[in-house]
């Protein structure tokens, strides 16, 4: 009976201890076995037109703050060697929907349309699951699929009340600063469309800071007082470079225009002697001149433009071609960093509204423009070359309990991957054709295995505006390969570490003799593993023969 008691007092005492041991393992067990899905994240990506890095906070930038933009790079990561695949709009924003190069996707420039029936990123996300949208500057040709809701702007748009395309096929005009404007249609969004059970991915797209740089007349007037450091290549004679250096036109003093792009009034030079020598757009399109812009907007953009004609008509006669250059440089630089001043600003009104609504803990913000662009380095504005300031991009990305705050990594990552990096953040499977690689492993890991030690690059749209050469090309960590074809054949060498500006091409230079014949036989096999050729290159000039109106090469 003592024994049955006690036996009976033990199975009482312990026979919930057992359960609950057993219990625990099964738990344990289930639990290897069926992690708990991590919540999908939602992803904000923010791309602007023409931002180049030397122009944020973030990168070390001399020519300005960055405050809001520096935020995603505080809390998150920067890659200091990102790249596009091809340095031009609608081509690189066809790279980043497809997950494909320019060969393979068909976009070679801004003109030729998109062929839709390929699968772009947001069309994966829609099918997962997501609410998708776009608001801004897609300058594709055609409207954006996979995309619940969007707002964007016909081409380039305009800067001051933009005219926006609707889901509904109907064009609506915003009155406003087109940043501004392309915030707000954003944040309406986020906080009346949102649909709270379904992650978000949100592709807010800004026009600026592309050519011709209006700014906000706030800012027009702020920068307007401000000068800026030169670049030290400001004055490049293009000595010891190639040809498509020396014929581009996308210099400051020959190819930047007094009217259209330093804001001087048409009848001020057409009576000015001698006539300033650089030809001039007619249109006006996108100024405050425009048919657009309200009576009260003129008016605020008036007396900036007064200062800014006094001064040219009293000191332009007597400046040397160098103080030309160097006033052209500062009017640029004004410009364009006031334009950059008010995507800054915007960026961090998302940013505040996504840490108010509690959003910003599993929102992945990803920062990057669709190409780099010179700020007067070579004596260039424009972009397009294989050459550092165009061929790099500003990347930059905060996904919180994700990446380690502050972190920087300086692996040759490109637009190209960003559709995967994407996808596997929302636990999506890539399409195989993808032709990146996931990010994730760089964002996630200081120990990430990343193999890739050089990149490809392809640049198509010659002849045309800037008249930069097409040209393709490998860069690696130490050095710079570029074929430029068409109506020259000439190739360039530039050995990165040495002579980080480039302007040094030691192609034929017997000393890299074996750098030359190692890059050309890595250049065929990443050529073959994309899957490009010189049949392709054939193909797409063809195509732009076909086409063009305007070729000056059309029949030869
Ligand atoms: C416009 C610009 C060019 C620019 C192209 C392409 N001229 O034609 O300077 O290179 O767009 O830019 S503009 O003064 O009329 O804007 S892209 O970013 O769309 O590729
Ligand atoms: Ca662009």
């Amino acid at each position: 009976m003592k024994n049955k008691t006690s036996n009976f007092q033990i199975k009482i005492i312990f026979g919930p201890l057992v359960l609950f041991i057993l219990g625990g393992v099964a738990f344990s067990c289930k639990k290897e076995v069926e992690p708990k899905p991590k919540p999908r994240p939602n992803i904000i990506f923010i791309m602007s037109d023409d931002h180049a890095y030397q122009a944020i906070g973030a990168y070390g930038s001399t020519l300005i703050n960055t405050p809001n933009i520096d935020r995603i790079a505080q809390e998150g990561i920067t890659f200091t060697n990102a790249c596009v695949t091809n340095s031009i709009c609608a081509p690189s924003r066809a790279t980043i929907l497809t997950g494909k190069h320019t060969h393979i996707n068909g976009k070679t420039d801004n003109r030729r349309p998109f062929d839709t029936t390929q699968v772009t990123f947001p069309e994966l996300f829609q099918d997962a699951g997501y609410q998708t949208a776009m608001f801004g500057k897609l300058h594709f040709g055609n409207n954006p699929k996979g995309v619940d809701d969007f707002m964007i702007l016909p081409g380039q748009g305009s800067y001051i009340n933009p005219d926006f395309i609707t889901k509904t096929g109907d064009t609506i005009r915003k009155e406003g600063y087109v940043t501004d404007v392309i915030t707000d249609l954003t944040l309406e969004w986020l906080d009346k469309k949102r649909d709270t059970v379904k992650p978000f991915l949100l592709m807010y797209l800004h026009k600026a800071p592309h050519r011709p740089w209006w700014p906000r007349p706030d800012k027009f007037e702020e920068y307007l007082g401000k000068t800026f450091p030169e670049p030290a290549t400001l004055f490049d004679d293009y000595k010891n470079r190639g040809t498509a250096a020396k014929t581009a036109e996308m210099n400051l003093l020959t190819d930047m225009m007094y009217n259209h792009d330093s804001k001087i009034r048409p009848k001020l030079t057409a009576k000015m002697k001698p006539t300033p020598e650089v030809p001039e757009y007619e249109g006006g399109f996108d100024n405050p001149y425009s048919n657009r812009v309200t009576e009260a907007q003129k008016a605020a953009y008036e007396p900036i433009l007064d200062k800014i004609n006094a001064d040219f008509e009293k000191n332009w006669p007597d400046m040397t071609q160098e103080e030309k250059m160097r006033w052209k440089y500062q009017r640029y630089m004004q410009d364009y960093l006031a334009c950059i001043s008010s995507v800054d600003d915007n960026v961090g009104r998302v940013l505040d509204y996504l840490d108010e609504n509690k959003l910003s803990d599993n929102t992945m913000v990803i920062y990057t423009s669709d190409q780099g662009f010179y700020l007067g380095e070579h004596g260039w504005f424009d972009k397009r070359f294989i050459y550092n300031e165009s061929f790099k991009t500003p990347l930059l990305v905060r996904w919180p309990h994700e990446i380690k705050p502050g972190i920087t990594n300086e692996e040759m990552v490109q637009n190209l991957d960003f559709a995967q990096t994407m996808l596997e953040a929302a636990q999506i499977q890539a399409p195989e054709e993808m032709q990146g690689e996931s990010l994730l492993p760089l964002l996630t890991s200081n120990e990430a295995n990343w193999t890739r030690d050089a990149v490809y690059y392809h640049y198509y749209e010659y002849p045309a505006v800037h008249q930069v050469k097409r040209h393709y090309g490998i860069v690696t960590v130490d050095y710079k390969l570029a074929h430029f074809y068409y109506d020259i054949d000439e190739w360039e060498l530039y050995d990165r570490k040495k002579d980080p500006n480039e302007t040094n091409n030691v192609y034929g230079n017997p000393e890299y003799a074996t750098v030359v014949t190692t890059l050309k036989q890595k250049l065929d096999a990443l050529r073959e593993q994309y899957g490009d050729s010189d049949e392709l290159n054939q193909k797409y000039i063809d195509i732009h023969l076909e086409n063009s109106i305007d070729s000056p090469l059309k029949g030869k």
